[in-house]
């Protein structure tokens, strides 16, 4: 019922009146969007403000949805990916027209390419305009230019439409494989105003939104009659099973088995890495030595070599090393991308590993002890070498002994968060620090992308409340290193460490010519640690392992936003890190 004020006659006191006549209560676009997102439990929105989202925002924040505003669109769109990975719940990004949503799109790809769930919603400059190139503000026909780059892209023209919109979105998003999923919303869209009941009532409430895929009886039972048969098993778990969540039958699975497994980067953890089955320290014998190898919610794209060629044990560059394969994945298409997969296991992580156990019940055989005594040996040598090299001391530090007090404190604190970046710096952390729980590991993913640092750590803290420790190459870092303003205005426990090798992959590269700076280093003995400062966050220069762990102990008992400038020496890294065969042959002597 609407409340309206009556003009006050002339003497007499101005007396609000409820009105009864019928003026029905409407609702505009604005609102409806809102409500469309909290009805399906969306608590947090990632964006930043501008025609014709500004008021939205606003809007957002006051409704109590959590509003993060960032600096750039893409640190916002990265922060909805990785939401999108931690809660299994789209993760929101919200931005301006043009060249706002453009900034979000790489994010959005991002999502898409690492099957992450995630909604980017951008405002957009008037239909008839744009559809005529009659040169709109920030005129763009973004439905257009987002379709090739996510799993599936919609446009809100009325405010009818706003609830099935949004449901679209949400249920492309999560279902099946997971990706990113683009929303038009026209300026004209949020000011539209319909009655309020009718509004309402179009809105939708999405049930059941990422639906079990049960595998079918027959895949099961072929995948558990190749892995019966097997000599020397291998699991591969990739980020889809660290998104799946089912963690206890994961271990359940590997336990009951006795079969050694891989983590791949964002998999570490679901088991702890110091687990007895872990074969990740014997990663190059067990991968061509392996005869039977089981995918779990891992890709055989370039992070696996392809499944062939001589890490597999193939004779030649892209021979197959003899492997068969099962591969637990939801998108049945995922099968025979690269080499031939002898058993597919197609459903939801959860439902497959469900299937798996009930099919091995308690009495199965473990792998013979010849495989796995093998690797242990393999594994004991390889620890004892790493930790010979930890315990040096050089002096400038290097990677190892930066590293190894990250790898102190996150045994210590296995609930915090690990975001890591750069190319040394991200390798390096990869094999040195050990992770102990489920998704507390962040990365680059499955392109290798710099400039997700500060989104991932914003969307962490956000999302998990956790203390967030992010190791960062300071190539890396620059990226997105103006989030740090927004890490410090929304007071986040975050401990920025700037692996600070004076520049990409090393700092000792010079101009031949002698003119310029080369193109891969830095401004020599720069101190990131300032940047925080101009902020009113705690920065810190660390020349040692020891100020570097006074450091980050400091920080996480403070949870105050810090950034800690970690001087390595500008000689210790490799040319693009463990990748630099992927170099174009110029490269190579
Ligand atoms: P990694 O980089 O860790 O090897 P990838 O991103 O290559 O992992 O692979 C993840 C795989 O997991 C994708 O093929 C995706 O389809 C799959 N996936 C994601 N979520 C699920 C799920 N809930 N159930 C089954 N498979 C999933
Ligand atoms: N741009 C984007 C978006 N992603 C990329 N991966 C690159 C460029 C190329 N690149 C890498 O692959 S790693 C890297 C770049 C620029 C930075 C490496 O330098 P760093 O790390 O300082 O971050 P290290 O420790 O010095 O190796
Ligand atoms: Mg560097």
């Amino acid at each position: 019922m609407a409340i309206v004020t009556e003009p006050a006659a002339a003497g007499a006191p101005a007396t609000p009146a409820v009105s009864h006549a019928a003026q029905p209560e409407t609702i505009d676009g604005f609102h409806l969007v809102i409500e469309a997102l909290k009805m399906n439990g969306i608590d947090t929105v990632f964006g930043l403000p501008g025609i014709p989202i500004t008021d939205l925002t606003r809007m957002i924040q006051g409704a109590g949805v959590r509003m993060i505003a960032f600096r750039h669109e893409q640190s916002a769109g990265y922060a909805a990916s990785i939401a999108g990975f931690l809660t299994g719940k789209p993760g929101i990004c919200l931005t301006v027209s043009a060249p706002g949503f453009l900034n979000g799109l790489t994010a959005l790809a991002h999502a898409t390419t690492n099957c992450f769930p995630m909604i980017l919603i951008s405002g957009s400059s008037e239909r008839e305009i744009v559809d005529l190139q009659q040169g709109d503000y920030e005129e763009m026909d973004q439905l257009a230019i987002a379709k090739p780059l996510c799993k599936a892209a919609f446009r809100v023209l009325n405010a009818e439409d706003i609830g099935v919109g949004i449901a679209r979105a949400i249920r492309a998003a999560v279902s099946g494989r997971p990706g990113g999923v683009y929303l038009d919303f026209p300026a004209k869209l949020f000011a539209q105003s319909i009655d309020a009941a009718h509004g309402r009532s179009t809105l939708i409430k999405v049930v059941d939104a990422a639906p079990r895929q049960i595998p079918a009886g027959e895949a099961v039972k072929r995948a558990l009659e190749l892995l019966r048969g097997a000599k020397k098993p291998l699991i591969v778990l990739g980020k889809g099973a660290a998104y799946a969540q089912c963690d206890a039958d994961i271990r359940a699975l590997v336990e009951k088995t006795g079969i050694p497994y891989l983590s791949m980067s964002m998999a570490k953890g679901i088991l702890p890495d110091t687990h007895e089955l872990a074969a990740g320290a014997a990663r190059s014998f067990v991968l061509p030595e392996a005869d039977v190898v089981m995918l779990v919610g891992a890709r055989l794209n370039w992070l696996l070599s392809h499944g062939k060629g001589k890490t597999w044990g193939g004779a030649g560059h892209k021979s197959w090393g003899g492997q068969k394969f099962i591969q637990i994945d939801i998108s049945p298409q995922e099968a025979d991308s690269n080499v031939r997969i002898d058993a597919p296991v197609v459903g939801d992580i959860g439902s497959c590993v469900s299937a798996l156990l009930a099919g091995i019940g308690n009495g199965w055989a473990k792998p013979p002890a010849g495989w796995t005594d093998a690797i242990n040996e393999r594994k004991a040598k390889n620890v004892a070498k790493m930790a010979e090299t930890l315990a040096k001391d050089p002096s400038p530090m290097n990677f190892h002994s930066a590293l190894n007090v990250v790898r102190d404190i996150v045994k210590a604190n296995p609930d915090a968060m690990l975001v890591n970046e750069g190319a040394n710096a991200l390798d390096f952390t990869r094999s040195i620090v050990d992770m102990y729980k489920p998704r507390k590991r962040i990365d680059v993913g499955t392109w290798g992308i710099m400039g997700i640092g500060m989104g991932y750590c914003v969307a962490a803290a956000v999302t998990t409340k956790q203390q967030v420790i992010a190791v960062e190459g300071d190539s890396a870092f620059g990226f997105s290193g103006m989030e740090v303003e927004t890490i410090c205005r929304y007071d986040l426990p975050v401990c920025i460490v700037v692996m600070n090798n004076n520049g990409v992959y090393k700092g000792t590269d010079v101009d031949p010519t002698g003119r310029d700076p080369a193109p891969t280093v830095f401004v020599k003995g720069a101190r990131y640690d300032r940047i925080i400062e101009a902020f009113g966050g705690v920065g810190v220069n660390a020349a040692t392992p020891a100020e570097l762990r006074r450091a980050i102990e400091e920080a996480i008992r403070s949870r105050k936003p810090t950034l800690i400038n970690a001087v390595i020496d500008e000689t210790a890294g490799t040319e693009s890190g463990r990748i630099t065969s992927l170099n174009p042959s110029a490269k190579k002597k």
